[in-house]
């Protein structure tokens, strides 16, 4: 029964914590037992990151980008205002989960596509589930959400209810069939989250930040499991950026700086991403034809070209000799700043080819930058983050089941994992979350050293001191062991005592290890 489920675990302590939930399974009552098995159905499935953020700031577009194929429907129509869960599957296809449980299979339109329209009810939809052959979906499941905070209140209720924050959902709304709405939001929210934003969302936009949460199902993101995307760095307008010396990127990346400073440390990093060009250059949809139309307008006379390109109404309507039909097209695709990245390309090298053009677009579109952070912080470290969600929801299982004994009995179990060394990295990334949420609160230079040390597995890097010998290393956190467990007796209050002891250990195992690899090498 376990082999098959424990070798997609993402590691050992995804392992640690599903061991939990088998052992538990005697323990508690049929309803709890139920939860235990979705969260370790949940454990053994790729880490699920949420996409969330205001309608239009180009989610869709982003999750296309990412699975390289223009599957999600953007703009407008049905699907964007519902929940779409893309997970890999051998064979290509569409499922439309109910309400009440049934589903109903749906081949993708002949371009590959979700059909706009479903043909069933809408009010019945839980959510879609897109299966599909794509290598990026062997480690993350993505999920996009209708815009949470949208104007249609229930898009923003259904993206919710899918994400787990269970707030909308009415008593009879339980979809899984073996649980109720408050057990099962809390094994079906997301591991990870993607907050996109665009420049006109100011980073203390309340909304923006309740979403937050809402995507999480009220479980803390913070640095281990969340990353924000400053979508559409293309539309920022360089002058209105000191510094950014008429460079649309380097405008970009100050307002990314700036945001990651308001939102630090509730995401890891804030990355600046053109998701349309990323969308464009990385599913095929840029032609040799589209090559070809931008060959015909570098023939018009600069002064007219350039008058063409300050908006989107003059460069269709412009008397040009390139189809309309063709400009159109163009604009969807690249949009102005594309449309002039690839025509600058061209100038420079008039011979280039579509493919050629294609690669410079996805260089233009930053993605690689966003696709590094996402394996950086999310895939290389699923098993921490994994395990967090699942013991949280074992823990929120157990709340709801109202029986005092089961919860003692579940309590103490989770405790006991906590107590072993193997599992310590859990309980460091549990403190991590409670400062960087701003739940605990610590001075400055202490929250960034709880940080750093939570942040990374990497044992210089969790020091601070890339490339120092090892000595200097466990001298260090020895020094830093002993100041921790003094704070935890002195000084801090009864919160930050109990964080405190969380460093304090971690400090002492990472100087332990460094002693042992030391005995080792010798
Ligand atoms: N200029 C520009 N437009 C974009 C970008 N990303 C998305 N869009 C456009 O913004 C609109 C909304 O995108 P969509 O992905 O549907 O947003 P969602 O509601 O958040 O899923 C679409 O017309 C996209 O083509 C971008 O990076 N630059
Ligand atoms: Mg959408």
């Amino acid at each position: 029964m376990t082999s098959s489920t424990e070798q997609q675990l993402a590691g050992p302590l995804s392992e640690a914590v599903a061991d939990l939930c088998q052992a538990l399974r005697s323990q508690v009552g049929e309803h709890t037992a139920a939860g235990l098995r979705g969260v370790l159905r949940r454990l053994s499935a790729p880490l699920q990151v949420a996409v969330a953020g205001r309608v239009s700031s180009g989610k869709s577009t982003l999750v296309n980008a990412l699975i390289g194929r223009r599957v999600a429907a953007t703009d407008v129509g049905e699907c964007t205002r519902l929940v779409t869960r893309f997970q890999y599957g051998t064979t290509d296809r569409v499922e439309v989960v109910f309400r009440d449980g049934r589903t109903h299979t749906l081949p993708f339109e002949a371009d590959g596509t979700i059909p706009a329209a479903l043909g069933v009810d809408l009010a019945e939809v839980s959510h879609l589930e897109a299966y599909l052959t794509s290598a990026v979906l062997r480690d993350l499941t993505v999920v996009d959400t209708p815009g949470l905070g949208s104007p249609d209140a229930a898009s923003a209720a259904r993206a919710e209810a899918a994400l787990g924050s269970g707030r909308h959902r009415r008593p009879d709304d339980g979809a899984d069939g073996e649980l109720d709405p408050v057990s099962a939001s809390a094994v079906a929210g997301a591991e990870a989250v993607c907050y996109v934003f665009t420049q006109a969302v100011r980073a203390d936009d309340q909304q923006a930040l309740a979403a937050f949460s809402a995507a999480t199902a009220g479980r803390e993101a913070g640095p281990v499991n969340a990353i924000a995307v400053l979508n559409k760095a293309d539309t920022v307008a360089p002058e209105s950026v000191d510094g950014a010396d008429d460079d649309v990127w380097r405008a970009a990346r100050s307002l990314a700086d700036r945001q990651l400073t308001t939102l630090k440390p509730r995401v890891a990093t804030v990355v600046p991403v053109v998701g349309l060009l990323a969308e464009t250059a990385e599913s095929g949809e840029f032609t040799s034809a589209d090559a070809e139309a931008l060959r015909q307008l570098l023939a018009l006379e600069p002064t007219v070209l350039e008058t063409m390109l300050v908006s989107a109404d003059l460069f269709t309507t412009w008397d040009a000799p390139v189809p309309t039909a063709a400009r159109m097209r163009l604009l969807e695709r690249l949009d102005l700043y594309g449309i002039r990245c690839a025509l600058a390309a061209l100038i420079a090298e008039p011979n280039l080819a579509a493919g050629e053009l294609r690669r410079l677009l996805l260089d233009a579109s930053g993605l690689a930058e966003l696709r590094g952070r996402l394996h950086a912080v999310f895939t290389a470290r699923a098993d921490g983050i994994k395990a967090v969600a699942a013991l949280a929801s074992v823990a929120a299982l157990s709340h709801a089941s109202g029986d005092p004994g089961e919860r003692q009995r579940v309590h103490d179990a989770i405790e006991a994992l906590l107590a072993k060394p193997e599992a310590h990295q859990l309980r460091l990334l549990e403190a991590l979350t409670l400062v960087s949420s701003g739940a605990v609160t610590m001075p400055d230079d202490l929250a960034e050293e709880v940080l750093r040390v939570g942040a990374t597995p990497d044992v210089t890097e969790q020091l601070g001191m890339p490339g120092r010998p090892r000595q200097e290393l466990a001298a260090y956190a020895l020094e830093r062991a002993g100041w921790w467990r003094s704070f935890a007796s002195f000084g801090a209050t009864p919160a930050q005592s109990r964080v405190a002891h969380v460093v304090h250990r971690a400090y002492f195992l990472i100087w332990q290890q460094l002693g042992e690899q030391q005995g080792g090498a010798a």
